[in-house]
């Protein structure tokens, strides 16, 4: 898959490029990323990408028109080396909530993604309009510039493309994805069995594997109710929730 960043900071990109499993993949060349600087694609002495609000008001504005050659030269590019167009993703703290969901389909689409990172207070809407096909927030707080969520969204995406993790088989993670029915993961526990007092939970150590799926699925149950109560009530409507789920909350809340 192909990624292209459009960035005043390309170096950001080196975190998702070099490290972990998504360097791993990178180096195998199940990815690919190219950074586009618009600054490189101004014409000025001063290589000016910003400029004042119309209608004023704080803050600087990306100009429209670096954007549109950086777009135009990833055209170019990607039909040299004979690759579909892709879609063009900007990042925007007024975009629809990226979600697993987004993250499965940038994975499963052969032809990558085009990520435009905005700094200052904006960019112009018309390049918005005229270039951008999907505009994606992380949440309700405030970044800097778009680079982070990008990062994000690549790093979302790629560890589930096939090859990337050791021990996966993307089906393998879909598997267990899916065990937890859209609920928060249980605690996990490793070596040793007794850190300074404080011992790992018996049943963990059983071997009885139906009882410690139990307490694996009630932790979780326990936990997206105290901190998610939005997925337990997600989980329920759409029918994953078991009647020996809903006892366990019943009594959960008799408590
Ligand atoms: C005062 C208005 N601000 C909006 C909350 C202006 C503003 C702040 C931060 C405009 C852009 C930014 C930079 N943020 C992103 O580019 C961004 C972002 C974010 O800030 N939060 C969550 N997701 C994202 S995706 C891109």
């Amino acid at each position: 898959m192909r990624i292209d960043a459009i960035s005043l900071f390309p170096d950001m990109f080196s975190v998702v490029r070099d490290a972990g499993v998504t360097g791993r993949a990178h180096k195998q060349g199940i990815w690919s990323l190219k950074t586009w600087n618009p600054r490189d694609f101004t014409t000025d002495t001063h290589r000016t990408v910003d400029d004042r609000p119309y209608g004023g008001g704080p803050g600087m504005v990306m100009m429209a028109e670096p954007l549109i050659q950086s777009v135009s030269a990833i055209r170019d590019d990607r039909a040299r080396e004979q690759l579909p167009d892709a879609p063009v993703v900007l990042l925007s703290p007024t975009g629809k909530p990226f979600t697993q969901a987004v993250a499965n389909r940038l994975a499963e689409s052969s032809a990558g993604a085009t990520f435009v990172c905005g700094r200052y207070e904006g960019v112009d809407q018309r390049f918005i309009d005229q270039y951008v096909d999907e505009q994606w927030s992380l949440g309700d707080f405030v970044l800097s510039g778009g680079e982070i969520a990008a990062i994000a969204m690549i790093d979302a995406a790629v560890r589930l493309m096939p090859g990337t993790l050791n021990h996966g088989d993307s089906s393998l993670q879909d598997s267990f994805q899916d065990s937890l029915s859209g609920l928060l993961d249980s605690p996990h526990f490793t070596r040793p069995e007794n850190l300074g007092g404080c011992a790992v939970p018996g049943v963990l150590l059983s071997g009885n594997h139906a009882h410690i799926a139990r307490w694996r699925r009630e932790q979780s149950l326990m936990l997206t109710h105290e901190k998610r109560p939005d997925l337990l009530e997600q989980a329920r409507s759409n029918g994953l929730l078991t009647a020996s789920d809903e006892r366990f909350l019943t009594a959960l809340k008799m408590k």
